[in-house]
């Protein structure tokens, strides 16, 4: 059956670092620019990190959000998805400094403490352009990403409730998964859930087909007809788990923050590039490319006029 597929683009994120790809954005300029790109190439979600415009740090400070967010805004109907998630070495008070300031109509909301390692990264580079890059990925060796219980519901409670955010779930093994439902079984959340499948971050589940229809499986027996979702794999899988989320009936997402690469390996130039990959597979499965206000009307979104677009 044909139906509307939801495509989100992840324009920056804090895995990557700026020696990896020349294309990565890091400027305000750059996340503007690729953001409404992706937009204009089919992508009606677009999920927003920052970072310090001279280094390419990851950010959280309200400021460096401010260098993007009003022109994307100004510039297209996409659905702003900023992330609490941040960066994995954060704290949740500073990751939720973006979202409180914004109020958008969605954020992301990470289900479980867990390790988020990204330090194997560092091995296939030697000529970095910061010192903080090895750095980081270096301490995410010891370091914990933590989503505390207390922490969902905290948040749950100020962005959802108080400022009427809806959020991607993101859900990186099949205990996230336990713990949505959890979460849906006190009374904090009602459906519709966007959940977000999140494949191949070392710490979380691998990103094979296998996987993925453990945690649809997973979610159908918990979470019922009350959820969407939505497949990303990180890395060189991307592309084929996200078609494996489309012929499933899910959604997908795609973007720099999760590989910076095309199927063929070779860069990815723009996040734009992804999208039309990704919605030329889409059609080609006789489905078609949710518009943004599709997307609001499947997530029951606030609307784009509720959102503080700094
Ligand atoms: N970076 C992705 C693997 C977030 O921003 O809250 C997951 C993510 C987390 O997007
Ligand atoms: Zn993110």
């Amino acid at each position: 059956m044909s139906r509307k597929v939801i495509i989100t683009s992840a324009i920056t994120g804090s895995i990557y670092t700026p020696t990896m790809s020349p294309y990565l954005p890091v400027t305000g300029k750059e996340i503007a620019e690729q953001a409404i790109g992706a937009a204009e190439a089919g992508a009606s979600i677009i999920h927003l990190h920052a970072r310090v415009p001279e280094t390419g740090q990851p950010s959280a400070e309200v400021e460096h959000f401010r260098g993007f967010i009003p022109e994307i805004a100004a510039n297209s109907r996409a659905v702003l998805n900023i992330s609490t998630g941040g960066s994995s070495l954060m704290s949740l008070e500073e990751r939720l400094r973006p979202a409180t300031a914004m109020a958008p109509e969605m954020c992301s909301l990470n289900m479980g403490s867990m390790n988020f390692g990204i330090f194997t990264l560092k091995r296939r580079y030697s000529n970095w352009k910061h010192e903080w890059e090895p750095q980081l990925l270096e301490a995410t060796k010891e370091r914990i990403f933590a989503n505390t219980y207390a922490d969902i519901e905290n948040t749950i409670c100020h962005l959802g409730h108080d400022l009427g955010a809806k959020f991607e779930f993101e859900c990186y093994d099949l205990s996230h998964i336990e713990t949505l439902a959890y979460f849906v079984r006190k009374g904090f959340l009602t459906g519709p859930l966007y959940v977000q499948f999140v494949l191949g971050v070392m710490g979380g589940a691998g990103a094979t087909p296998e996987n993925l229809m453990a945690m649809k499986s997973a979610a159908d027996r918990l979470l019922g007809d009350q959820y969407h979702f939505s497949v990303l794999a990180a890395g060189k899988h991307q592309m084929e788990l996200a078609t494996m989320g489309i012929v499933l009936g899910g959604h997908v997402r795609v973007g720099l923050e999760d590989s910076l690469t095309l199927p063929s390996g070779e860069f990815a130039k723009t996040n734009a590039e992804q999208v039309a990959i990704i919605r030329n597979i889409i059609e080609a499965l006789g489905h078609q490319v949710a518009s943004p206000d599709d997307a609001r009307e499947m997530l029951q979104l606030k609307g784009a006029e509720k959102v503080n677009a700094l």
